[in-house]
């Protein structure tokens, strides 16, 4: 079953979900500005704003109108934990024989790929030409050391509530990165940072802020979305009920 795209479950968050941004932006504007702005662009500053408050730029509100770029921030839970270099920790474990626990420099010093690549909400919104930077997840597999009833690949994040889920298959594809740099500078904590799964032929939700373990499981769970009437095999252009351009 599709979800609606123009009535899906993160647009339904963005317009319940958000009281306080909501009423900061009216003050702070006026309805003189929401008049000019369109529905669209305004969203987008909420988005915008929202991130920069729970980051660190509360005053730069007309710098986000729209917001960097044209990402909008998304998370599910009110507030994320900040973690950096010093406490930053990823977990692989499972089925696997050699289970392991990754600092951040343990990933800045294996090999790392660049792709750069269009990324695509399932919203709607497209952001072209971003270049993502990190570990393969292939290889961390392999490092693992993948059991032979393994079909899946679990991912979870230190938000507490996030998951996302790939079949072993797609998780060992070339194009699916553990990103530590989004367009060549470090993963900022708005963008899923220090450590965001990229999946790069799929709609941006496949691509776990702020993740903090990957599990092998013999099957696949649906993730935080899913669980709300996302596709599981999420590829861009032929999932959701959408007709985008592929992104890989
Ligand atoms: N942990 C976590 N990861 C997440 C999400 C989230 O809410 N929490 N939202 C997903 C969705 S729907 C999108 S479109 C992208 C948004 O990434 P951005 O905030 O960097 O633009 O993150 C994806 N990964
Ligand atoms: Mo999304």
């Amino acid at each position: 079953m599709n979800p609606e795209p123009t009535e899906s479950p993160e647009e339904e968050q963005e317009a319940q979900g958000r009281p306080i941004g909501r009423r900061v932006l009216l003050g702070t504007l006026g309805l003189g500005a929401l008049g000019v702005v369109s529905a669209p662009v305004l969203q987008k500053g909420m988005d915008g704003f929202l991130g920069a408050v729970s980051g660190k730029d509360p005053t730069g509100l007309t710098g986000l109108l729209p917001n960097g770029g044209g990402f909008r921030y998304y998370s599910v839970t009110a507030s994320v934990p900040n973690r950096n270099a010093q406490n930053y920790r990823l977990t692989v474990d499972g089925l696997v024989d050699r289970p392991a626990t990754y600092t951040l420099a343990d990933l800045r010093a294996m090999p790392q790929t660049r792709l750069v690549k269009d990324v695509q909400c399932v919203t709607g919104w497209r952001v072209p030409g971003t270049p993502f930077e990190g570990v393969r997840l292939s290889r961390l597999l392999d490092a693992a050391g993948v059991r032979a009833k393994a079909g899946a690949v679990r991912f979870t994040c230190f938000d507490g509530a996030y998951t996302e889920s790939l079949t072993l298959d797609q998780a060992r594809r070339s194009d699916i990165l553990v990103a530590l740099r989004m367009q060549d500078k470090p993963l900022g904590h708005d963008h899923g940072g220090p450590v965001r799964l990229y999946v790069a032929p799929m709609y941006f939700y496949k691509s776990a802020k702020w993740l903090s373990g990957i599990t092998v499981t013999e099957d696949v769970k649906p993730g935080y979305w899913e669980d709300r009437g996302y596709d599981v095999d999420a590829w861009v252009g032929k999932s959701n009920g959408r007709d985008d351009d592929p992104t890989s």
